[in-house]
Order: structure tokens, then C-alpha cells, then sequence
């Protein structure tokens, strides 16, 4: 979407208007350092990359092509109109304009003093992120606040942010954030790649991005991950300081400035929490659970968590480059967790790949399939130090997956769209496809012994700080015979990012299953 309001183009010589051939030169510069010298960056705009653009004059403007029209000519003045291909590189452009009167040979060039930035255009039909409704585009790409959600899916938080896409500096900052990354500027057409990069350098891990994560609870030396509530400082800060990290930042935050970036470009983004957001280390698909043989847990080997929430985002476009039916909503997540291809990024992924198990479709879905409907597995040692599954939570992982609503301040709950209902047949048949392609395939290839179950409950909203918590274990037998099997419980407190702080209680005690339904409660 280029607007270039008035570039004088006066002809040096006095001749009719139609004894002049005009021409346009479009170059991509990417950057603004770049528009005195380009030669100097080894960048060069070729015609070949689409990154140098001769515009014809042409009498009737055609879509999906460079052309220019003249719309109005007065004396010695034109104005021109100038089409452009929905996949043209998105950035910084500088524009020539040569004329020439067609009985001399000279010609004159006249450089804009100004850059034309191309974005992304989401009211665009032909364009990749076209989003085909006037109230989500409302939202989800000129809404400039928006709410982001926290806290346990019991109490859920919600906190006002301030995305400030279109206040001052911030269009520069996300372009010098793509000026940072080694992408090509051919390869910025295609918002698959350019939401790919902005997730690596969202977070200051490996590339000197926008935000330094920072979990340990003593942010002295910076601002305090939950002091923010805008990302327009942020940007501004990383911008003005020629792109030194900003301390610090923890998952809504990168989430927040991700939704600014991305929403600036022209691509359609929502932040997204969920809770029970799994992490899984190893890309088994699976939150594994390790213990010994007496089923001490084995916290060398325990590197899977479960957040209490975490958060990421949406953002919308077509998947050229996958099957049909991929397109939609992608997920994409900013926070640094684990690399994928060498590089702390994530995404896109497409939801409905996710939802249906299918991890193999790029990029990193299995990462995203595992946060949101992972199932919780529990090994157990073996003496010859191989490892024997004893339990499932098949619900443990992903719930109230939350965004704001569009056009009000309430909260949608979007988790169908991220997994089927839990415990369906075809959530299962999703979380076992997905296994198949993880480091664990042969997880679900044994049938267990699921005759007797076990569910933790708790009393009311769940704990509150500085009250009791009072929880109850309940073991089932759903077989037609007596069960006997021994109980073992841990009560521990963690971190929300799942980091165990200590053990509070531990029990072992025998449990004799006769009649209907034995069952058992202790409360802490
Ligand atoms: C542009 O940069 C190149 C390479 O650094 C240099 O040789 C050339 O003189 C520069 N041109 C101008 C106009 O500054
Ligand atoms: C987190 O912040 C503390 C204090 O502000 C600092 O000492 C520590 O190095 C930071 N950690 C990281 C990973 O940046
Ligand atoms: C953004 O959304 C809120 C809540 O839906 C609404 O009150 C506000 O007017 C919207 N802002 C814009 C600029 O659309
Ligand atoms: C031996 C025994 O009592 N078995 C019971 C286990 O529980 C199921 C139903 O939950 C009963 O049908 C069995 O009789």
C-alpha cells in the first residue's frame, strides 16, 4: 500500500506533456541507510529478485502488475497512479522518475525525497494475508489495544495492552527490525518467511532481537517483565538505541510487541494464552514424567514442564506451501525456548494442523501440537536402567486456549480450534497420529492396563495465595476384579513456568480396590 502524496516531476525544458515519455524506477532498498548508496551494502536491486521495478505507463491499470497511469495532467503537471502485485516485496522502496521528451534522446531522473513503504494488505483478495471480514480486520490489524490473558485457568487475568502500532516510530522500528535479519529481500513477498524471522528476532536470543527474556525473579538491572504494558516503548527503546536488547521480557510481553510487529506490517495477529502449556525438550510429543524404580522423581531427567499459562499468537494468511485446508490461523511464538532449524523461532505453524495431529506439515508444529495436547506420560526405571510407562493424564495439557474477542473487551475461548474436545475419538486419533512422527513413536503401541484411575481434585477455585489448598485423589477400578496397588502421592509447588521450588508432601500408601469403586481422599 504505497501512497506517494506529490513528487515534483517538472521537466527542465518547456514541451507538451505528450511529447514526454515518462518512466518509473521502484527500488527496494529495505533500508533508509541505504537510499544515497546502494552499491555500498552489496545489495543491488535487481529486476530478477523483484527487488528493482520498471514501471510501464499504460492507459488502463490491470491488477497483479507493476503498471502506472497518468489520472490527471494540468499544465506541466501529472499525477500518476501506480498498481502493484499483491506479492511484492514488502519494505522500504525509493522511487526514480526519468523523463525524456521523445524528440531528444537526454533524459532527466528525479529522485523521491521520500521512501514509499510497501506492506502487507490484508483487504487485498489476492494477497496471501487476506482476510475476508471487515470486523476481524478491525481487530486484528487496526485495533491498536487489545487484552492479554494470565494467570491459571481457574482465575483467569487479563491484562490491557497497548499495542501503539501506528504511533510514531514504531513502523520504523519493525522496519529495522527486517533490516536486522539476514532474510533476502527477495524472500520478503512472502509472509511466511517474514513471520518466521519476526519470531526469531522478537526475543534477543541468539540474534540481538528486541527482548532479553529473563524468569528469575531479579530484574534490578532492567524493567521488571510485568512493568510493561505497551509495547511502544519497547520498540522505540530497541530502535533508538541502533538495536540493543531490552531488558526484560517474559512471554506476554514478547507476545504483545509480536502482535504490534506484526499487525504494523499489515498481517492479521491476536495474542493467544494457554493454559496448562506444555514444553516439550526432546520432541517426543509427549510431557514425560521420569522416576526410579522406588518412583522417586528423577529431576536430572525432568526438563518437560507444564506452564501454568503461556502466550503466543495467531496470525493469518494462506499456506500456498502446504496441503489445502492449512490456511487460517498460524501460530507463531516469540518466546525463546528451543531452537528449531538452529534458531530460537517458532512458526508459523497452521492450527489446523495441530488440531489434527498432523506435526509433520512446517514449521514446527510438533513444538505447538505439544503445548496445547501433549499428553503427560509417567516412566517408570527398570533394573537393566530402561524405562516402562505406568500412567497417562490424557487431559493435563492445553485448556481455556484464550484471545480477545473481536469488536469487546471479553474473552474468547478459542481452544477448538487448537485441539477436538477432550478425550473424543478424534482428539485421540490427533494425539497419536502426532506421536507417530515424535522421538517417542511406539508410545500408544502398547495397550496399558487402564483398569484403575486415578483423578486429582480440587476443592473450589483451586489454591489461593495465603489459604489452604485442600485437594483429593480419587482411585477407580473399572475392572471386574479386585485390584490392589499401592498410592503414591507428591505435593510440590512450583513457578509458573513449571520450575519445581520445593516438595511439601510425600506419601506412599497401599490401596485394596474390592467392591464397585474403591476410592480414596486425602487433603493437604
Ligand atoms: C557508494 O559506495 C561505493 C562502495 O563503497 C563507493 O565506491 C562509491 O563511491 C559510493 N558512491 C557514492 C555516490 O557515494
Ligand atoms: C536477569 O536479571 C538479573 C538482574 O537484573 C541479572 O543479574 C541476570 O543476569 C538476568 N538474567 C538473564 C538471563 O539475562
Ligand atoms: C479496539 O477494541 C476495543 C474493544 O473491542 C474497542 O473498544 C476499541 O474501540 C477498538 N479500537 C479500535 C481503534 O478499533
Ligand atoms: C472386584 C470389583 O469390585 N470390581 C469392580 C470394579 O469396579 C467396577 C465398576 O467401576 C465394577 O463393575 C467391578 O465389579
Amino acid at each position: 500500500i504505497a501512497y506517494v502524496s506529490s513528487i515534483s516531476v517538472l521537466p527542465a525544458f518547456s514541451i507538451q506533456i505528450s511529447d514526454l515519455h515518462i518512466r518509473l524506477y521502484f527500488y527496494f532498498t529495505g533500508t533508509t541507510k541505504l537510499k544515497d548508496n546502494l552499491s555500498a551494502v552489496g545489495s543491488l536491486p535487481l529486476v530478477s529478485k523483484g527487488t528493482h521495478v520498471i514501471i510501464p505507463l499504460v492507459d488502463h491499470l490491470e491488477d497483479e502488475r507493476w503498471e502506472a497511469k497518468i489520472v490527471e495532467q494540468n499544465g506541466n503537471k501529472i499525477k500518476l497512479s501506480v498498481n502493484s502485485p499483491a506479492s511484492a516485496v514488502i519494505g522500504l522502496y525509493g522511487l526514480t522518475v526519468m523523463t525524456s521528451s521523445v524528440k531528444n534522446e537526454a533524459s532527466t531522473a528525479y529522485d523521491a525525497n521520500k521512501n514509499i513503504v510497501m506492506l502487507f494488505n490484508p483487504w487485498c483478495e489476492e494477497d496471501t494475508v487476506f482476510l475476508d471480514d471487515e470486523e476481524e480486520r478491525k481487530e486484528y490489524v487496526l485495533n491498536d489495544t487489545g487484552r492479554i490473558y494470565y494467570g491459571t485457568e481457574k482465575q483467569i487475568g487479563a491484562r490491557t495492552w497497548n499495542f501503539g502500532q501506528f504511533q510514531e516510530g514504531i513502523l520504523d522500528a519493525c522496519l529495522f527490525i527486517l533490516e536486522k535479519s539476514d532474510m533476502p529481500p527477495s524472500g520478503r513477498g512472502d509472509p511466511v518467511n517474514v513471520v518466521r524471522v519476526i519470531s526469531a528476532l522478537i526475543n534477543a536470543q541468539d540474534d540481538f532481537g528486541v527482548l532479553v527474556g529473563n524468569w528469575s525473579g531479579d530484574y534490578s538491572d532492567g524493567v521488571s517483565p510485568s512493568a510493561w504494558s505497551s509495547s511502544v516503548e519497547i520498540l522505540r527503546n530497541y530502535h533508538h538505541s541502533n538495536g540493543t536488547p531490552v531488558s526484560y521480557g517474559q512471554c506476554w510481553v514478547f507476545s504483545g510487541v509480536t502482535t504490534t510487529v506484526l499487525r504494523c506490517l499489515g498481517i492479521p495477529a491476536r495474542s493467544v494464552t494457554n493454559f496448562q502449556s506444555a514444553h516439550d525438550t526432546d520432541v517426543s510429543l509427549t510431557t514425560d514424567v521420569y522416576f526410579d524404580k522406588d518412583l522417586e522423581p528423577i529431576d536430572y531427567l525432568n526438563t518437560d514442564s507444564v506452564w501454568n499459562f503461556h502466550v503466543w499468537n495467531d496470525c493469518w494468511m494462506a499456506r500456498p506451501d502446504l496441503p489445502h485446508g492449512n490456511g487460517g490461523w498460524q501460530a507463531v511464538d516469540s518466546t525463546p525456548q528451543e531452537t528449531s532449524q538452529g534458531t530460537f523461532c517458532c512458526g508459523p505453524a497452521s492450527i489446523n494442523a495441530i488440531r489434527s495431529g498432523q506435526v509433520y506439515l512446517k514449521h514446527d508444529t510438533p513444538f505447538v501440537f505439544a503445548e496445547v495436547n501433549s499428553d503427560k506420560i509417567y516412566w517408570q526405571r527398570n533394573v537393566d536402567g530402561t524405562f516402562t510407562q505406568f500412567h497417562i493424564e490424557k487431559k493435563a495439557v492445553g485448556h481455556c486456549i484464550s484471545t480477545k474477542a473481536v469488536g469487546s473487551d471479553e474473552r474468547a475461548d478459542i481452544t477448538h480450534l487448537y485441539k477436538h474436545q477432550e478425550g473424543s475419538e478424534e482428539e485421540r486419533i490427533a494425539v497419536e497420529t502426532a506421536s507417530r512422527y515424535g522421538s517417542k513413536p511406539d508410545v500408544y503401541s502398547k495397550p496399558m492396563a487402564e483398569d484403575v484411575s486415578v483423578e486429582v481434585k480440587m476443592e473450589g477455585e483451586g489454591p489461593r495465595m495465603g489459604a489452604d489448598a485442600k485437594l483429593s485423589i480419587v482411585v477407580k477400578n473399572s475392572s471386574s476384579l479386585p485390584r490392589r496397588t499401592t498410592l503414591h502421592s507428591q505435593v510440590a509447588v512450583m513457578y509458573y513456568t513449571g520450575v519445581l521450588k520445593g516438595t511439601l508432601k510425600k506419601e506412599q500408601l497401599p490401596v485394596e480396590l474390592l467392591a464397585n469403586e474403591g476410592w480414596l481422599s486425602t487433603t493437604l
